[in-house]
């Protein structure tokens, strides 16, 4: 079924790590140092998830949301931003967020449920992952139109998924965006399933992008898998948007490898070849090895060498967030209620009562 979305999109370089017609132009535009960011990042974020998988299985941290199969779409779209530029992410962007300058240790403290977690460093202009599926489209649509507003030059980009299209809050959202020409990017990853709901069952029309026309504005639909692409068509929708020319919806069509969260099985809902499919011949980090190889851009021994890096960088953000001093157990109270009731009260006193330490 994802197969029959793949009509009418933007792509540069093949499942073979060959550029299309269209990617030649963009491959030989760009500077062979952002070439190699493309692949260092979405090393770095592809070793970031699957640690992070074992560590939940290791129950140090809690349940997780993997992200591997989407690193393009992120790497991609992310190094499209500057930092003045405002992300609103979902669960699912621990790419995005690294990229925005979000240290490693603290996205592992959020999955540890720290609220250390949410908070970005000063300077970073990254919200805190968005649960509450679409909640954060209707902020990121606010953020842009306060910097319109104050004649800033910063965009802002809200990340969602498939499933997120299905809210109300997506459609005001876009529908606001529209009318006041806020300087929004709707950045959709489309990796064809809501938990195990496929996009079939999510919407009627074929595709995600040609949504935009109806709140007039331009939809564009790309290969979520190709880097180049990606980050191409992002950085024209940045462009546009810092123009005054108006909100952009961009559908990156993809795929997660693995289950939902590590709470899911996708093995339940998604059919063996269609996963083979996806894991064997379209993976986005494979075909961008090849392409660097091919060009002489890569060699086996700069692979091996950067992939040691990452590892050594993600054990030392883990260190620093084990080593994190365990927080109080009234944390629990905080943030939840402007005004506390007498049960919330209570609870809180009984927690300080008994020593107030979680653990
Ligand atoms: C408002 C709301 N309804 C339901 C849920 C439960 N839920 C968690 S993830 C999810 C699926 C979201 O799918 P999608 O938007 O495609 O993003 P993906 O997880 O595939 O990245 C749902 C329904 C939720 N978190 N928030």
């Amino acid at each position: 079924m994802i197969g029959q979305l793949e009509k009418e999109w933007v792509q540069y370089v093949t499942p073979q790590g060959q550029l299309t017609d269209m990617g030649v132009s963009c491959w030989r535009a760009l500077p062979d140092e952002s070439k190699l960011q493309f692949y260092r990042w979405m090393t770095l974020v592809r070793l970031f998830d699957r640690r992070s998988i074992l560590l939940q299985r290791q129950g140090r941290i809690g349940t997780y949301a993997p992200l591997e199969g989407q690193e393009a779409a992120q790497v991609g779209s992310a190094l499209a931003l500057s930092r003045e530029d405002w992300i609103f992410p979902s669960y699912r962007e621990h790419g995005v967020q690294m990229i925005a300058g979000m240290p490693l240790s603290q996205i592992f403290l959020y999955w540890m449920g720290r609220v250390e977690g949410c908070k970005a460093p000063e300077g970073v202009r990254c919200m805190p992952p968005y649960v509450p599926i679409a909640t954060q489209i209707p902020h990121a649509v606010g953020a842009a139109w306060a910097a319109k507003l104050k004649g800033e030059d910063s965009v802002a980009v809200a990340y969602f998924g498939d499933g997120a299209t299905s809210e109300g809050d997506f459609h005001e959202g876009c529908n606001f965006a529209g009318v006041f020409g806020a300087p929004v990017i709707f950045f959709c990853q489309n990796n064809g399933y809501a938990i195990s709901v496929p996009f079939s069952r999510q919407s009627a029309t074929k595709t995600v992008a040609e949504k935009a026309a109806a709140y007039g504005f331009d939809g564009i639909r790309v290969d979520g898998n190709d880097i180049l692409a990606v980050h191409d068509v992002m950085r024209q929708a940045v462009a546009k948007a810092r123009a005054g020319k108006g909100p952009t919806l961009i559908e990156a069509v993809t795929y997660r490898k693995g289950s939902h969260t590590t709470a899911d099985d996708a093995k339940r809902y998604r059919p063996e070849t269609e996963v083979r499919e996806w894991v064997q011949q379209k993976d986005p980090l494979v075909r961008y090895v090849q392409l660097l190889k091919a060009e002489g851009l890569l060699s086996d021994a700069d692979e091996q060498a950067w992939e040691a890096e990452c590892k050594e960088r993600i054990d030392l953000a883990i260190r620093e967030a084990e080593s994190a001093s365990p927080p109080p157990a009234t944390h629990l109270f905080e943030h939840v209620y402007a005004n506390w009731g007498p049960n919330e009260r209570r609870q809180r006193q009984q927690c300080e009562q008994g020593g107030g330490q979680a653990r």
